[in-house]
């Protein structure tokens, strides 16, 4: 190539899951990347922006940076330890396929595992894509839940028989109070058009309020109205605000007793006590509590006054969204603050209408997105995916009991094996992502429990260390795929390749396709297709329901195609407006704000069959508050999504990793800003420089998830990972991750910062 060569302009698409998805401009000369531009379009019309933030013009710096894995390698000190020594593509490729056929054959199909992995949020993903090929080789052991949205999934599900509970965005200008409960997308983004279409209703004079322990980002941006809440208490504000709601005369009756399953006396399942309805529990008829503002200020730290206030507004908006974020319901009984948003959004007939909101996890699709396609699993059993350290250790006992969900046609009652084989590609969920990492790499480090590991990876994370076989994978630069939106978008994008695989890199498709030759299932895997045939295969595919798509050829030169037809949808319209031809998709064809199923089950204590507030384990009021004082939660930061840019040292400036602190609280421990803290439970321990700020509220914590594991050599972490202090144990109902819920306490360090 000649060195007067003009930079060419590549478009491409990030594929990380933060959940924005960004037109990304890959201006390339030599073969190298100069520089990167992001998309502008939307100003002059067309459409939500898809402009990328600072970790998008950053993709270059973080994912093609010198400390690349560069070379297949094998482990060779002992597990976690990090060490490895080269090895080629064929000694990996041998490996790995001989011991998938071992583990298959002494401890069945279903001793293999997949991991959750979200470091490949595209239609070509190495976790999918090893599922694949596993289930045409016998199965594997599933999971279903996310890291996510486990409780919010499950809680709406519940209510609704449906998650698809969300209007369309645009619909928000229609709405006259914006309540946005535990919700952060100026940093989680959500979808790109979340931060686009609130910024529209602030101008419109729409005013926004947030319920969240910390002064978010977005109250920030939007100059948003802050109620600061202890964690984990958002139910017991929501039972006060329904109290008032109901005392005001501001209850939507009508709708309740037209729609709803359990609200109230008259409307409950045939033979349960109508006093289990929920509004006898509001009033107390049974313990003698009425739940009003003042006896929720206590639990939640709210004054009685705010939670009056606003009860009030969003009783009388007519229409009102509360709209819910996902850290709410990562803590230890997320289930029931999920239910609480839904119960409030009920109450008030907020759902079915226009500038309204029925809450939960709120899909809206719009157009249906591009999917590999994937045989079935002949093992047929699903763990719920937080409980795979537990399948490592004893699987062989987990049953139903445990969450394991069991395919009707297989007549088991429990699972067959023990996990014995992981394969953890382009995640990082096998330690820095899941919880008490301590434990979680005491299991890992027994090499006869978990027998062979297999990552792929760009960096030596700290998954990585704990692979037996580890593999460099390629960076979004170095091969195609297609991208779709997180949740309400109307686009798709191509990832175009930009440059040539780094080293020795490869995408997982590649191998495991010679994987598959070595299992003699070649054909089966592949169908004869490279990974850019699958792509346009199953694009085409897609063309024939999306009949608005342009030809795959424009489609990969544009990079980028948005939908000009977008319905507007309000979730329930339908329902609401006919519930007796249109029923609520619940065996009782009405919002089940009483549960007959969960009353019926052994979860009463600390899932009962109404949203009412239930005190959690290792909340405020825990004994173990004696100990450990301060409730620790985590959030999604700017800086990185997830632990992906933590390597990138730049990104620091967006965000330094610091612990927040109330100035009550770090003043008690005479600590002052940028000092160096300890921070310990029973689970373990970490260092990290504390900031001192009022954006957070005294007797709360925070401490944003995703830095990478860095243990000292006496076991102590030194980059704030938040990790090594969440617990191993799954709420009652999903077995969801309660990551956010933690006692810890906090105490100067004798180090300086
Ligand atoms: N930049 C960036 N964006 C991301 C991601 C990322 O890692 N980085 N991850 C993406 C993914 S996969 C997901 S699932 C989403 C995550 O999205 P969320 O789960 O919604 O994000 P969080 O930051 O965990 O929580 C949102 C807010 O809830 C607050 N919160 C925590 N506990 C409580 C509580 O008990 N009550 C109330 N009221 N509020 C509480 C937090 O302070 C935070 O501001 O974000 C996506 N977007
Ligand atoms: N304490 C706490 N823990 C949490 C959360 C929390 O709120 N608090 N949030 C949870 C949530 S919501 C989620 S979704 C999970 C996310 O957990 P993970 O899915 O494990 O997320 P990442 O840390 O982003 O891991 C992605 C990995 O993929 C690698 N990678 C990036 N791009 C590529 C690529 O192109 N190819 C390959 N081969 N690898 C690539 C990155 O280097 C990184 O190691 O974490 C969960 N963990
Ligand atoms: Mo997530």
């Amino acid at each position: 190539m000649s060195r007067q060569e003009e930079a060419r302009i590549i478009p491409t698409t990030g594929r990380n899951n933060c959940g924005g998805r960004c037109v990304i401009n890959a201006y390339v000369k030599d073969g190298k990347i100069e520089k990167l531009t992001t998309d502008t379009k939307h100003e002059s019309g067309e459409g939500i922006p898809l402009t990328a933030c600072i970790r998008g013009l950053n993709y270059h710096k973080t994912f093609l940076g010198e400390d690349r894995l560069r070379y297949p390698m094998k482990r060779t000190g002992e597990r976690g330890e990090g060490k490895f020594q080269r090895i080629t593509w064929d000694e990996a490729i041998d490996t790995i396929a001989s011991q998938w056929v071992r583990i298959r054959d002494t401890y069945g199909p279903g001793s293999r595992y997949v991991n959750y992995a979200t470091g490949v949020s595209a239609l070509m993903r190495g976790s999918s894509l090893a599922k694949r090929l596993l289930s045409l080789d016998g199965g594997f052991l599933d999971y279903y839940n996310s890291y996510s949205t486990a409780c919010i999934r499950q809680a709406t599900e519940l209510m609704y028989g449906t998650c698809r509970t969300g209007n369309c965005l645009e619909d928000w200008l229609n709405s006259n109070l914006l309540l946005l409960w535990g919700h952060n997308p100026a940093e989680t983004k959500f979808d790109s058009g979340t931060m686009y279409y609130l910024k529209k209703a602030k101008e419109k004079g729409i005013p926004i309020v947030v319920v969240d322990p910390r002064r978010n980002d977005t109250v920030q941006e939007l100059d948003a109205e802050w109620i600061p809440i202890r964690p984990a208490t958002d139910s017991a504000m929501m039972d006060a605000m329904a109290y008032v709601i109901v005392e005001e005369g501001l209850w939507d009756k009508a709708f309740t007793d037209r729609c709803c399953l359990g609200f109230d006396r008259e409307h409950m399942p045939e033979g349960i006590a109508p006093s289990e309805c929920y509004l006898s529990y509001l009033k107390g008829e049974r313990d003698g509590i009425a739940k009003t503002p003042r006896w929720a200020e206590k639990i939640t730290g709210v004054s009685a006054q705010q939670i009056r206030s606003l009860a009030l507004r969003y009783g009388t908006a007519k229409p009102g969204a509360l709209i819910q974020g996902y850290g709410p319901q990562r803590h230890a009984y997320g289930e029931q603050i999920a239910r609480g948003g839904i119960m409030l959004a009920c109450l008030t007939g907020n759902v079915g209408v226009k500038g309204g909101w029925a809450s939960g996890v709120a899909d809206c699709i719009r157009h249906k997105n591009p999917s590999f396609p994937q045989p079935p699993n002949p093992y047929g059993m699903k763990i719920p995916v937080f409980l795979w350290t537990e399948a490592v250790v004893r699987g062989h006992e987990m049953t139903e009991s445990d969450g394991v969900l069991i395919d009707r046609r297989i007549s088991r009652t429990h699972l067959d094996s023990d996990i014995k084989m992981i394969l953890n590609l382009a995640g990082n969920c096998l330690i820095n992502q899941h919880s008490h990492i301590n434990r979680t790499s005491e299991i890992l480090k027994d090499t006869s429990k978990c027998q062979f590991i297999v990552c792929s990876d760009l960096f030596m994370t700290a998954s990585a260390k704990y692979a037996d076989i580890l593999l460099p994978g390629v960076s979004m630069f170095e091969c195609e795929n297609i991208t779709m939106p997180w949740q309400y978008g109307d686009f798709l994008g191509f990832g175009n390749q930009v440059i040539d695989p780094l080293y020795e890199c490869r995408f997982e498709y590649d191998w495991l396709c010679e994987v598959a030759e070595r299992l003699g299932l070649g054909r089966e895997f592949s169908q004869g297709r490279t990974g850019g045939q699958w792509l346009e295969f199953l694009y085409n595919g897609l063309r024939e329901e999306e009949t608005e798509l342009p030809e795959y050829k424009i489609f990969k030169q544009k990079g980028i195609y948005r939908y000009k037809n977008n319905p507007h949808i309000i979730a329930f319209e339908k329902e609401r407006a006919d519930p007796d031809k249109y029923p609520f998709p619940t065996k009782s064809g009405k919002i089940e704000i009483f549960s007959e199923k969960v009353y019926r089950t052994e979860y009463k204590d600390c899932f009962p069959a109404i949203p009412r507030y239930v005190e959690p384990p290792e909340g405020a009021q825990d004994l173990l508050s004696d100990k450990y004082p301060l409730q620790l939660i985590g959030w999604h930061t700017k800086r990185r999504c997830h632990s992906i840019h933590d390597n990138n040292r730049a990104m620091d400036k967006a965000d330094p990793q610091r612990l927040w602190l109330n100035p009550q609280d770090a003043q008690a421990r005479e600590l002052k800003d940028g000092d160096m803290a300890l921070v310990w439970n029973d689970r373990g321990r970490m260092m990290i420089p504390v900031k001192v700020t009022d954006r957070i509220m005294a007797g709360v914590a925070a401490l944003s998830q995703g830095a990478w594991y860095r243990p000292d050599g006496e076991g102590t972490d030194r980059a704030g990972s938040i990790n090594v202090l969440t617990s191993l144990k799954p709420t009652p109902y999903a077995r969801g991750n309660p990551q956010h819920t933690n006692l810890v306490e906090v105490k100067r360090a004798e180090e300086e910062a």
